[in-house]
């Protein structure tokens, strides 16, 4: 398949995935969705792969949902259609998923970065979930994901106020798993997500799914 939103590679055991959509902060819209789970499903489905590093860019991971796309979105074409279903198929992959953050991870960007089993930010790091100053709210499972990960009260600051939370901020409240330089920032992702693809394939598969559960 030839990608347009996303740049697809693979490193050794590892599939690597670049969200590309830079004019528009890699805005999550509907063809960037297909893509993104089509080239996760064939990574899932390819016997060499052991684990998938996903990355934006130096600016942004994602700066959310793509805003000019659903604002002409009727309420209840959005319900009726189901619009967000497709995320279910990035959180179906079994196997491990790192994000590499970097810049701006804000609503349905931050929502992706948490889908992942775990996340590596860089020291520029922004995570948020400004949906309420846009007059919606996270539409991905956002506030359960986010509440499961930093508790309660830091879940309903960052959702009710709609403020971003710098990387040491979401490293101290277990949003993320490590702080790195930005310019380290995917070669300790590909570093990690290597050694996971270094193990036995299907004890990693159950390692995800016997953690899982307990989110
Ligand atoms: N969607 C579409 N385009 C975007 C988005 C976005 N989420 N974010 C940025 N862009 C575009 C801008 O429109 C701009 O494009 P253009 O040059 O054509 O105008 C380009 O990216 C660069 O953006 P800025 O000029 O704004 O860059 P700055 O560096 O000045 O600011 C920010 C960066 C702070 C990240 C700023 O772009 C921003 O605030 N973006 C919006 C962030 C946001 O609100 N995200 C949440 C979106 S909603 C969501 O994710 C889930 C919604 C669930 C709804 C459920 C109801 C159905």
């Amino acid at each position: 398949m030839a990608y347009e939103n996303i740049i697809v590679e693979t490193r050794e055991k590892v599939g690597f995935i670049q969200l590309n959509r830079p004019k528009a902060l890699n805005a999550l819209n509907s063809a960037l969705l297909t893509e993104l789970t089509t080239a996760l499903e064939l990574f899932e489905s390819n016997a060499r792969i052991g684990a998938i590093v996903i990355t934006g860019s130096e600016k942004a991971f994602a700066a959310g949902a793509d805003i000019k796309e659903m604002q002409t979105l009727q309420f209840a074409d959005a319900y009726t259609g189901d619009y967000f279903s497709g995320w279910e198929r990035v959180t179906a992959i079994r196997k491990p998923m790192i994000a590499a953050v970097a810049g701006y991870a804000l609503g349905g960007g931050c929502e992706l970065a948490m889908m992942c089993d775990f996340i590596i930010a860089a020291d520029t790091a922004k995570f948020g979930q400004p949906e309420i100053t846009l007059g919606v709210m996270p539409g991905m499972g956002g506030s359960q994901r986010l509440t499961r990960f930093v508790g309660k009260s830091k879940a309903m600051d960052m959702c009710l106020t709609g403020r971003m939370m710098d990387a040491n901020e979401a490293e101290r409240s277990g949003l993320v798993s490590r702080v790195v330089p930005a310019n380290e920032l995917v070669e300790e992702a590909l570093k990690a997500a290597q050694k996971i693809a270094s193990f036995s394939l299907p004890v990693v598969m159950m390692t995800k799914e016997t953690v899982k559960p307990g989110l």
